[in-house]
């Protein structure tokens, strides 16, 4: 198998690629594993490379959702099986790849916002009658920045006094979230509710939250997409609110898969990855067992 995948921006990849190479050696497949630093560019040459080596099958998390017609072709010609897992793209012809095993990103923007509609009388920080919400976006262009944001969106809609004022990416990066979230509290007092398309960014809010010298949790609600083991610690300790799971442990049903394709078997088009959400409460009984 040669495997591209997207980099190591966050708790959530490093779990992700840490559950493939597991799995492939449990399962005796010989992976050939390539890290493209968050660029489309070093995926599609990982990608022909891959095809060049005549490897059985290739798996990739496209970093961004368009722009893979020409390479998938590429594979398809040379009779190399695709399986595309944790991302799409949005290619119409879907025979260039055998299957897409990940989550629903839509739906898990729409539980995020969800529980900000139930809870939008707490979420209320500053007792004005409008929710203001920050968000932090994921990679621009990226599946689940798209869809997370688009669930959300239809979520929220709900309740009237519920708004985004803002929205900027921090790249799914810790860095990113604490930078874009320093600029955000600079310009805007009135900040109620931060969404963080995944817990890195969310802890990089946390700490720039903190340096201004408010109460993350409390002063300013935050939600999360992930569930990883930082950001649950974060939870049960009160500073962010709410989060969204979104498991990274695809490793096991992966190998299954490709196996199966190389096989020649049929595998479904879709896998869609079975997921939770979590409260402060619940996340203090969740972190003993923990494993990413
Ligand atoms: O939520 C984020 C990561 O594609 C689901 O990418 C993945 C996302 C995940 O960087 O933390």
């Amino acid at each position: 198998m040669g495997f591209a995948q997207v980099g190591a921006e966050s708790g959530w990849r490093t779990a992700n690629t840490i559950s493939i190479q597991e799995e492939a050696e449990a399962q005796g497949i010989e992976l050939k594993f390539t890290d493209a630093q968050g660029k489309q560019e070093n995926q599609i040459s990982a990608i022909r490379s891959y095809i060049q080596q005549k490897v059985d099958v290739i798996a990739f998390s496209p970093v961004v959702e368009t722009g893979w017609d020409a390479v998938l072709q590429e594979a398809k010609a040379a009779g190399i099986p695709v399986i595309l897992t944790d991302r799409a793209v949005d290619s119409e012809d879907t025979s260039l790849y055998e299957t897409f095993l990940g989550s629903d990103f839509v739906l898990e923007g729409e539980r995020a916002g969800e529980w900000l509609v139930e809870n939008a009388g707490e979420a209320d920080t500053n007792g004005d009658g409008t929710i203001n919400v920050i968000q932090l976006e994921g990679t621009t262009g990226a599946a689940p920045a798209i869809d997370r944001a688009e669930g959300f969106a239809t979520a929220i809609a709900a309740d009237p006094s519920i708004e985004v004022t803002a929205s900027q990416t921090g790249d799914f990066t810790r860095d990113g979230g604490k930078q874009v979230m320093e600029a955000f509290l600079q310009a805007d007092d009135t900040i109620d509710v931060v969404y963080a398309h995944n817990d890195d960014m969310g802890l990089g809010a946390i700490e720039a939250i903190e340096a201004a010298g408010l109460e993350p949790g409390k002063d300013i609600k935050i939600i999360t997409v992930d569930a990883v083991k930082d950001g649950m610690q974060a939870l049960a300790d009160g500073k962010i609110n709410f989060i969204v799971e979104c498991n990274p442990l695809l490793g096991p049903q992966l190998m299954e898969l490709a196996k199966a394709v190389v096989a020649g078997e049929e595998v479904e088009p879709r896998i869609v990855t079975e997921e939770t959400t979590f409260t402060q409460e619940q996340a203090k009984e969740a972190l003993p067992d923990r494993q990413y």
